[in-house]
């Protein structure tokens, strides 16, 4: 989040990315009746504002507001449990006290633990079509399933909202009816994006047990292209106050690539990862009002996707120029359980080198500008999809690898 040194537990809410200031945070009652006695206590105006539910829900302004609709139109968002907006606690209604904590900005969930762990907010950028949303929804069932298991975590959705939107945006049609993502909507034109995905990630065993709240926030690439753009649409504190960004590349879209490579259904050659980049670094040089000579503290993964299609043997001359070969690192299976430091800047450094020679010397100078860097190469799906069906399934490879080193980097952090 800050640099190492000056690191200190904030609450950055996740969902509204409002610093929140712990002494005067909203709460909800969880007493069944304090709606219904609520609205029953108002009068004229108020009980029409508030009351538009049904008879036992409130209205809730300020989520409505969050959700970029109008809190007098036609489709509030309503709630059934009383929202207390003093920060004493005790509920308004019933007089007992409440424990569902709230952020008084967005009136979403405050988790156990907040002001003393903090929030660490990652992010996943990228250009358009690199495969964000592939990575995304490949990404939260293996940190769910396998990593968990591997590391003595456990991960959990933040709110039913989250659980909603992973199942019937990304599961469902990936993994049970086994086709392909669509593109991500624009930030300007769907609400929904507006809302990230938040995950508690709890480790329990180890030396210091921390949590992390982990919002994934699935950018459509064409948010991405200018740092006006990513300023317009108010993505900078997102970007800004990320605790980790992973920045994807897309290896068939770098032009040098994709001239030398057969594969089926490549796409086109894609915009320049180094100017994007280095448009989010900008960002947060302005955004922390940092000189272009300072190092940014942010720690940066830069993953290589779709690396399936660099694991083949070459067609000809041109092509080996451009696959990985036998001998690359990302091979070797990192050891399970632990930070596999070895393996990683093997990995790492085979990646840097690669990406200094199809991209250009001046994108891995800029990855540089971000003081904790490293490489990846993963695959969200294990292999080209030809069509919209996945008739392989997905079988990912290393997906977890940049979330392994993240974590690292963080605990390392605060050591
Ligand atoms: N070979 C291979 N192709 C992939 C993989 N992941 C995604 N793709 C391909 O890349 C395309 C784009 O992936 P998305 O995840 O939709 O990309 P995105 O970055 O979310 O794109 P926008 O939402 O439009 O910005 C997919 O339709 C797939 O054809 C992978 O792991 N391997
Ligand atoms: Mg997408
Ligand atoms: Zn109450
Ligand atoms: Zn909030």
């Amino acid at each position: 989040m800050a640099r190492k040194s000056d690191r200190k537990p904030v609450y950055i809410c996740p969902f509204c990315f409002n610093d929140v200031d712990m002494e005067r945070i909203h709460y909800q009652c969880t007493n069944p009746s304090c709606t219904e006695r609520f609205l029953k206590g108002l009068e004229g105006s108020a009980r029409e504002f508030y009351g538009r539910g049904r008879g036992d829900r409130e209205v809730d302004p300020e989520k409505t507001v969050f959700l970029g609709r109008d809190p007098a139109g036609p489709d509030p968002v309503t709630t059934e449990r009383h929202i207390i907006r003093n920060a004493s606690g005790d509920c308004d209604i019933c007089r007992r006290p409440a424990y569902l904590r709230l952020c008084p900005v967005c009136h979403n969930p405050i988790p156990q633990g907040a002001e003393e762990e903090g929030s660490a907010v990652f992010v996943i950028l990228g250009p358009k079509g690199v495969g964000k949303s592939h990575y995304i929804a490949v990404l939260i069932d293996r940190l769910r399933n396998s990593f968990a298991k591997e590391f003595g975590a456990t991960m959990t959705a933040a709110t039913d909202n989250t659980s909603l939107i992973y199942r019937d945006v990304y599961y469902r049609r990936l993994f049970e009816e086994g086709r392909k993502l669509a593109p991500t909507p624009s930030f300007e034109d769907d609400d929904r994006a507006r809302e990230p995905m938040i995950y508690h990630l709890r480790f329990i065993d180890g030396d210091r047990p921390k949590t992390y709240t982990l919002a994934f926030f699935d950018t459509a690439g064409e948010d991405l292209v200018s740092s006006d753009r990513i300023m317009g649409l108010s993505l900078n504190p997102f970007i800004s106050r990320a605790a980790g960004i992973v920045f994807l590349v897309d290896p068939l879209q770098i032009p040098y690539v994709n001239k030398r490579i057969h594969v089926d259904g490549k796409p086109a050659p894609g915009e320049d990862v180094e100017t994007m980049l280095a448009n989010i670094a900008n960002t947060i040089r302005v955004n922390r009002r940092m000189s272009s000579r300072e190092r940014i503290g942010i720690p940066l993964a830069v993953a290589l996707t779709k690396s399936d299609v660099l694991m083949k043997a070459p067609e000809d001359g041109e092509e080996e120029k451009v696959l990985f070969g036998p001998n690359f690192a990302v091979h070797i299976e990192r050891e399970r359980g632990r930070y596999d430091r070895t393996n990683f800047e093997q990995i790492s450094a085979e990646t840097e080198e690669y990406l200094r020679r199809v991209v250009s010397d001046g994108f891995t100078q800029t990855v540089k500008e971000f003081e904790d860097h490293c490489y990846f190469a993963v695959s969200a799906l294990g292999s080209n999809p030809t069509g919209s069906v996945l008739k392989r399934g997905v079988s990912p490879m290393r997906v977890e690898d940049p979330f392994i080193w993240l974590f690292e980097n963080d605990r390392e952090g605060r050591r």
